[in-house]
């Protein structure tokens, strides 16, 4: 098969792109990517010259360039994660979020119409459900309720695809994961921005009171349930992927201080995100039936392995750390 991944040279396309090398000797993975700020070719610096491997540098907006890539790679499978994937920075400002995540989907939504595609899946996450209370999970058939910018971007984008199925009898898929962790995770998110912060004896920024919620799952178990949808999803379907592992975010950032053997006094309760949403939990019970998917790793096995991997990769995320990001974490946290 030959698979279109959009946005592989980010954090959860690239752990896919090696993920499916290394499992299917007869599948071709071509990435396009437009290389922003999180896109690093140096995810995939080890399968670079892999023979079953492509890269094409590309903006998911521009439709003659989608098309041509579709058709000369006789594309059989889309596999859609290209997006701008950060809340704060879509609450810094939404344009860029739409422009991707929505004109991006429907650019790549046109192509697939005029091609012979056998599956169009489509990522998405769990934040297109809005908030929960203490109680409850999320379901595929819970009301969308988004609530950042980022959110809303998705579901938009959710929409659009469900609907190219429901016109057009496009196959799509669309899968809906919580908070994912892992290595090659860019360190504007939670769990590598605290990691690196404390080998860099820096104040880790902890919104609010530290209480929201969220429910955490290994980048490899959100891959291996998509290698799982790709296979045996049924077309037109929804498919929540969580990792049944709820944790307050102050209770992670005290765990990786701790399996640092760095101080307590290190945790800093800044500012609140705007619109803060309280808690996620994923209800997976559709893709565990149907199609027998479950997550493996449990998170504190998960969390040390990467705290362990961001030890082993300083050259990797100080090369992002001392890069344009500086900017960025100054106008975000500076003050807060
Ligand atoms: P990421 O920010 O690490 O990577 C996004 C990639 O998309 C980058 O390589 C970037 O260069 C590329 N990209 C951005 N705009 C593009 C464009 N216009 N054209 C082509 N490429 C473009 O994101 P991630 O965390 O790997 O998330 C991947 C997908 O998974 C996103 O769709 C996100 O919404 C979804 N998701 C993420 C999580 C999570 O916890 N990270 C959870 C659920 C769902
Ligand atoms: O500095 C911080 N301090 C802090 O307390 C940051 C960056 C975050 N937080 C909190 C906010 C959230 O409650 O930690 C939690 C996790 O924050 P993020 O890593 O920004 O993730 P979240 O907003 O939950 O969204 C993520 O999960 C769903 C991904 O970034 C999305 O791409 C995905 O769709």
């Amino acid at each position: 098969m030959n698979i279109l991944v959009t946005g592989g040279a980010g954090f959860i396309g690239s752990n896919f792109i090696r993920y499916m090398l290394e499992r299917y000797p007869d599948d071709r993975m071509v990435n396009l990517d437009k290389l922003t700020y999180a896109g690093n070719l140096e995810n995939l610096k080890d399968v670079a010259a892999h023979p079953r491997y492509q890269f094409v540098h590309g903006d998911i907006c521009d439709a003659a360039m989608v098309q041509a890539s579709l058709k000369r790679n006789e594309i059989d499978i889309v596999v859609h994660f290209a997006a701008e994937s950060h809340v704060d920075r879509s609450i810094m400002g939404a344009s860029e979020c739409v422009r991707t995540n929505v004109l991006g989907t429907s650019v790549l939504l046109e192509a697939a119409k005029e091609s012979k595609l056998t599956k169009f899946i489509h990522v998405s996450t769990d934040e297109v459900y809005g908030s929960l209370g203490s109680e409850g999970r999320f379901s595929e058939s819970t009301p969308l309720h988004p609530n950042s910018p980022y959110a809303a971007s998705k579901a938009s984008a959710d929409l659009l695809v469900l609907a190219y199925h429901h016109t057009f009898g496009l196959p799509v898929v669309v899968t809906r994961c919580s908070n994912n962790y892992g290595p090659y995770q860019f360190p504007e998110k939670f769990i590598p921005l605290m990691i690196v912060n404390a080998l860099n004896d820096k104040p880790l920024p902890v919104y609010g009171d530290g209480s929201n919620v969220r429910d955490w799952i290994h980048v490899l178990d959100h891959c291996a349930a998509i290698d799982t949808v790709l296979h045996t999803g049924r077309i037109g379907s929804v498919y929540n992927i969580g990792g049944n592992s709820e944790r307050k975010n102050l209770d992670v950032a005290k765990r990786i201080l701790q399996s640092l053997a760095k101080p307590e006094s290190l945790l800093a309760f800044v500012k609140d995100r705007p619109g803060h949403d309280r808690r996620y939990a994923m209800d997976s019970s559709k893709i565990e039936d149907e199609l027998r998917w479950r997550p493996r790793m449990s998170f504190e096995e998960g969390l040390v392995e990467t705290i362990s991997w961001y030890q082993q990769h300083a050259d990797w995320w100080q090369r992002i750390v001392n890069g344009e990001y500086k900017d960025y974490y100054k106008a975000m946290y500076e003050g807060r």
